[in-house]
């Protein structure tokens, strides 16, 4: 069983903060591990499709991207939780897409947001596998409010 840890709310500084990237010294860490762990069990406790570090009051550059079907998106595809360290988004379409957002650090507060439809992304995995991968539709939108989180900025400064 892990850790369900507080999360931050819309007001508090660690929210507006850029997050600092994780050292390679820190990959294959426990302590990471139990980051990631802390981090997935606070995301399904609160039922949400994604989470990043700063929500949870730690100043580091890792999100987790969870989709899943939903009602707002029932066409999302269902993927196993992916845990990404020190992501980069290499480049967007230029094709952008309205879509509904909520933030587990904004509650009783929905909008809608204009993504890029697709993203190229790199990544570590907690065991310091580099991954260059693209996504798009909701999934890409997940990873962009995530990366928004360790750049200090909220869905409701986009809309
Ligand atoms: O980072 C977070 O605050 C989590 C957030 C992720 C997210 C949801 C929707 C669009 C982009 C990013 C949530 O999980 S909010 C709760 C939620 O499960 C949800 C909200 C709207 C649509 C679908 C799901
Ligand atoms: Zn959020």
């Amino acid at each position: 069983m892990s850790t369900i840890l507080p999360v931050a709310q819309r007001g508090e500084r660690i929210l507006t903060a850029t997050a600092a990237e994780v050292a390679r010294t820190e990959l294959n860490s426990p302590w990471l591990k139990e980051l990631a762990a802390a981090m997935y069990a606070t995301m399904l406790e609160r039922n949400g499709v994604g989470i990043a570090a700063p929500q949870v009051y730690v100043s580091k550059r890792v999100i987790i991207v969870a989709s899943r079907p939903n009602s707002r998106y029932p066409d999302a595809p269902e993927m196993d939780a992916l845990v990404m360290v020190n992501p980069e988004i290499l480049e967007k379409s230029e094709l952008t897409v309205l879509g509904e957002e909520g933030c587990l650090s904004v509650s009783d507060e929905r909008g809608q947001v204009a993504r890029a439809q697709m993203i190229k992304l790199r990544y570590l995995t907690l065991d310091a596998e580099v991954v260059e991968t693209s996504f798009s539709g909701f999934p890409a939108r997940i990873v962009q409010h995530e990366v928004d989180h360790l750049d200090g900025v909220l869905f409701i400064e986009r809309i």
